[in-house]
């Protein structure tokens, strides 16, 4: 696509928030073997309920490889779903895809940041990774919207949550992390944040959640619900490894000013679980040399934050926990005016992640 060589400040462009209405959803139909047990069907069933679930509140586009595209469509049959042919490493499409930038007056432009699939060689989670650097490019190229590209600074949209007044979340643990960005110091990080996506102000946490293997993405530990408002994912077990992560944060926030000086309310969202990988859903996962082991052993960063608002609601993960309705019940409470679907997100959590990761916003112009 049209690659601009100026930054979306300088003209005028900001990254609104997630509640801005949206003209769609992308995400990316999953695949590899590596990564999704048994061959990545029961992971094409969560996608196809996940996006089914968006289809009720706005479009979602699916890429698909060659491969997938006649299976995908054919799971995919919703007259709200298009799906479109799209190589890409694997289904993450929250760190593969463009960050839209808007300008108030009907522009729309996508920043393609560059992607080392979660740190490159220095413990990244699969090589090699260059079709998933490429899909914010042919996203952006099939919207004919101009691109921003950040050559050699690396970032992952799920690194970041914005409130749209200026303020961006995020944690150290991710963008100060040497696999990142080692080049730069905090200072320079911030003023690449500051000119790509219009903030002010960055709010670094410590650390997300415990064996986040992101390297602790902030959109499944802590996001904004609105201005001023933030839910943070949230324990009050001190045996937990979450526990010093979560008050640690909570402490960080508290102390916080947004980019428009006000406080922030912080809302306490319960973690589920502890969740584990049963024995046979690892043994389900193709053994590859330099991806993530799965192991019945490890902790999953299973968590409720990693949900996406859409027009008019809430798509949030479910986990057959007990939790689930504590969950759902503050969601509601928290989006009055949305309505709140939760889905299965167990098999998206068994590959890595959650809804949010698998999914990016359009914004409306
Ligand atoms: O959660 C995400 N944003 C991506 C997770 C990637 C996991 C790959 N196994």
């Amino acid at each position: 696509m049209y690659t601009l060589h100026s930054t979306p400040r300088t003209d005028g462009f900001s990254m609104p928030a997630e509640w801005a209405s949206h003209s769609q959803i992308w995400m990316i139909w999953p695949e590899r073997p590596d990564n999704w047990r048994l061959g990545a069907k029961p992971a094409q069933t969560a996608f196809a309920e996940v996006a089914k679930a968006i289809a009720g509140f706005e479009p979602v586009s699916v890429g698909v490889s060659a491969a997938q595209y006649q299976n995908a469509c054919a799971q995919l049959d919703h007259p709200g779903i298009r799906v479109l042919e799209m190589s890409s490493d694997d289904a993450w499409v929250r760190d593969t895809g463009p960050t839209f930038v808007t300008n108030g007056q009907g522009g729309l432009r996508g920043v393609d940041w560059t992607f080392n699939a979660w740190g490159g060689f220095n413990g990244g989670l699969y090589w090699p990774w260059q079709r998933d650097d490429q899909v914010a490019d042919k996203i952006l190229g099939l919207e004919r919207c101009p691109r921003y590209r950040t050559e050699g600074f690396v970032l992952e949209g799920g690194a970041i949550h914005v409130d749209g007044e200026g303020t961006l979340i995020t944690t150290e643990e991710c963008l100060l992390n040497p696999n990142r960005n080692s080049h730069l110091v905090r200072e320079e990080i911030e003023l690449m944040l500051a000119d790509h996506l219009g903030i002010d102000k960055v709010i670094w946490l410590p650390l997300g959640l415990f064996n986040d293997e992101t390297d602790g993405h902030v959109d499944n530990f802590c996001c904004f619900v609105r201005p001023a408002e933030v839910l943070l994912a949230w324990t009050d077990d001190p045996q937990d490894p979450n526990y010093e992560r979560c008050h640690t944060a909570l402490r960080v926030l508290e102390a916080s000013r947004d980019a428009k000086g006000r406080t922030l309310q912080v809302h306490k969202m319960p973690i589920p679980g502890p969740l584990y990988a049963t024995a046979e859903e690892c043994a389900g996962v193709d053994r590859v040399l330099g991806t993530q082991p799965r192991d019945p052993s490890i902790r999953l960063a299973g968590s409720y934050v990693n949900f996406l608002i859409v027009n008019g609601g809430i798509v949030a993960p479910s986990f057959a926990d007990a939790q689930d309705d504590t969950a759902r019940a503050l969601l509601e409470q928290l989006f009055p005016d949305r309505r709140v679907v939760m889905v299965p997100g167990r098999e998206i959590l068994l590959g890595g992640g959650n809804i949010h990761c698998i999914t990016q916003q359009q914004p409306a112009v």
